[in-house]
């Protein structure tokens, strides 16, 4: 396995696990109540905060892809990432975008403005593998069994573990098919997109065997989501700190190179302490 995420500008060393910030532009974002929305300065100010505490890369999302979200239109996603791509991406540090639309994608990808495309539809939307294959962004692909608008109503599947490996190890192909390097490739079991409880379980204990038949980098979205509101009781997302730095290090411990999460500095605090005490 390769132990770089090749991307735009930066070659991430994975020989220890790295850390990406959220910053959500959502108005509706669950998890920072939209107090980032329409106001550049506080957005840039939080995007400084996650840096300062430790963060390896930066994650901006203009689109929310929580429960029962309706889609955003494109230009207002644009509108919403764009001010702030601008100013981050003169930064020294990784930016990934966050976005399922191939027309977001390239807005980005043309103006040098993105170093990494996260996606959870994994390039699915039409023109993304193509678009993707003329530039040199690094990439993740995310699996999501539904969409949002119903991802979480009665998720079902005969082996989750097996299916999301064959999904993404599929999407995997298709990348180098289109001419994406492998090196570009980071891969996403999507923890809540279109699971539950005992679904997420599964695939975290699994995630030694989904590193294994592809060989490819594995990213854990954990931070503030439902399953740790279930396992905890903790109904407040902003409450969930603890419980996500946790779970991101049973998710390193099984093999997750990069950890996308809200709290950086509690994770990694987490990921210092446990890792010499180990
Ligand atoms: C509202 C609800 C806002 C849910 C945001 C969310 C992941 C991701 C998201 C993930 C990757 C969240 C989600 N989750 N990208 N984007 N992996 N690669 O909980 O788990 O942050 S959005």
């Amino acid at each position: 396995m390769s132990s770089c995420w090749l991307t735009t500008r930066f070659s991430i060393d994975l020989s220890r696990p790295r850390v990406m910030g959220i910053v959500n532009l959502t108005p509706d974002s669950f998890s920072d109540g939209g107090r980032y929305s329409g106001s550049l300065k506080n957005a840039l100010a939080h995007a400084e905060k996650l840096l300062a505490d430790g963060a390896d890369i930066l994650d901006v999302g203009g689109e929310s892809t929580r429960p029962n979200a309706a889609p955003v239109a494109a230009d207002e996603e644009w509108q919403r990432v764009a001010p702030l791509l601008e100013e981050i991406s003169r930064w020294n540090v990784p930016v990934s975008l966050d976005t399922r639309r191939t027309a977001t994608m390239r807005r980005a990808l043309e103006r040098g403005w993105a170093d990494i495309i996260n996606d959870v539809q994994a390039l699915e939307d039409e023109g993304a593998l193509e678009l993707l294959a003329e530039h040199r962004a690094g990439v993740c692909l995310m699996h999501m069994e539904g969409q949002p608008e119903n991802m979480q109503d009665n998720p079902q599947y005969r082996d989750v573990c097996t299916e999301v490996a064959a999904y993404l190890r599929g999407r995997a192909d298709a990348c180098r098919q289109a001419g994406i390097d492998g090196g570009r490739i980071v891969l996403d079991p999507g923890f809540g997109f279109g699971k539950t409880l005992e679904h997420n379980i599964a695939l975290l204990h699994d995630l030694p065997r989904l590193q294994r038949e592809t060989c490819l980098p594995l990213l854990a979205g954990l931070s503030r989501k439902r399953m740790i509101g279930e396992i905890t009781g903790r109904d407040l997302p902003a409450e969930r700190a603890a419980g996500s730095a946790a779970a991101a290090l049973a998710a390193v411990e099984r093999g997750a190179l990069i950890l996308r999460v809200h709290d950086v500095r509690d994770t990694v605090d987490a990921l210092k302490v446990w890792q010499r005490l180990r």
